[in-house]
């Protein structure tokens, strides 16, 4: 029951993008010597070393005052390298954060909570540019889209009648753009613990409330997969719509009540989908099962039926064929 209303919780949760900190680290930013001097005339070869740093939401950036004189980490923008000798250039904050001035041998720390690039400079040597880049950070287990580790796949779901239990894994673990993802699925008879016979749905992706992928009047014989691959990064649903289900007997009991009504049995889960930072396109389009499952299905029949009918005709032939012959060996002890 208690994970019934886990699922329930996480499953009607609306879709937040939140990132999630895998494990947040420090960056150092030397101010170097001779930081100071306009003229680039210095040992240095950059205001701020190293100019460009790339970190993780959640990371912290510490900067250190390697210059003999005071200097501050302002977020905006500089006014480059000669901008300022016009004199009537300072450069333009933009609020996000300021350090205020520090002096030689201090240091200032920002912790950065938000995904974005920042630039920032110096308000007292506005020539002194640098910039933060700050991505999402990827975590390397498989989670919602609030964030929220699954710490044991399959994640499972249930109808609001409780009749159907759909059990869901991707892989793998963590989704990224350009790159298949497989939504592997089994359908349960929460009741019986045994898989469904037959179950009718849609299947319906989302991403950021937008839908992207929709393939209705699905058959699923206890189970089936749908590959994907996302275009974009973001938060997205996996919904299975319009479940029918005649249980695991495969008939309609009249004990499991009156025909429910469809548009509510609905299974939803969410995931996140990751910028992709080794593959930035793909040539496939949506890559789909091989077949239709309706015709796994019949396909199924005829691999049960087949066999079955030809043993049996095997075994009525050695009764009843013509040119009855006995498998014993001559000499054998007859017991
Ligand atoms: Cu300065």
């Amino acid at each position: 029951m208690k994970t019934f209303l886990f699922i329930i919780l996480v499953s009607s949760f609306a879709v937040v993008n939140l990132v999630s900190f895998a494990s947040a680290e420090e960056y150092f930013v030397s101010i170097p010597f001779g930081a100071y001097d306009p003229t680039f005339d210095t040992p240095v070869d950059n205001w701020f070393e190293p100019p460009v740093v790339a970190i993780n939401a959640g990371d912290t950036v510490t900067w250190i005052n390697d210059d003999r004189e005071g200097h501050t980490v302002t977020s905006g923008q500089g006014t480059g390298r000669f901008g300022w000798m016009s004199g009537t250039k300072f450069g333009e904050p933009s609020g996000v954060f300021d350090s205020g001035r520090f002096l030689k041998d201090e240091s200032w720390s920002f912790t950065f909570l938000n995904t974005g690039l920042f630039n920032y400079y110096c308000t007292i040597h506005p020539w002194m540019e640098g910039v933060v880049f700050v991505g999402e950070s990827i975590p390397n287990y498989p989670h919602d889209a609030n964030g929220q580790k699954i710490d044991e796949f399959p994640i499972i779901g249930y109808t609001h009648d409780g009749l159907v239990e759909l059990d869901l894994t991707w892989e793998p673990d963590v989704i990224l753009t350009h790159e298949k993802v497989a939504f592997i699925y089994h359908t349960y008879d929460p009741a019986t613990n045994s898989n469904l016979d037959k179950m009718k749905y849609n299947f319906i992706l989302l991403q950021s409330d937008v839908e992207i992928f929709r393939d209705e009047g699905l058959t699923s014989v206890g189970g089936d997969y749908r590959n994907y691959i996302f275009d974009k990064p973001g938060p997205i649903e996996i919904r299975f719509e319009n479940i029918e289900s005649a249980g695991s007997s495969g008939i309609e009991s009249a004990a499991r009540g009156p025909a429910a009504d469809l548009s509510m049995r609905t299974i939803v889960f969410t995931a996140m989908v990751y910028d992709n930072t080794q593959k930035q396109e793909h040539h496939e389009i949506v890559v789909q099962p091989a077949k239709r499952v309706e015709l796994q299905y019949e396909i199924l029949i005829l691999i049960i039926t087949i066999p079955g009918a030809l043993a049996i005709i095997a075994v009525l032939y050695m009764m009843y064929g013509k040119g009855k012959r006995s498998f014993r060996k001559p000499g054998a002890v007859k017991i």
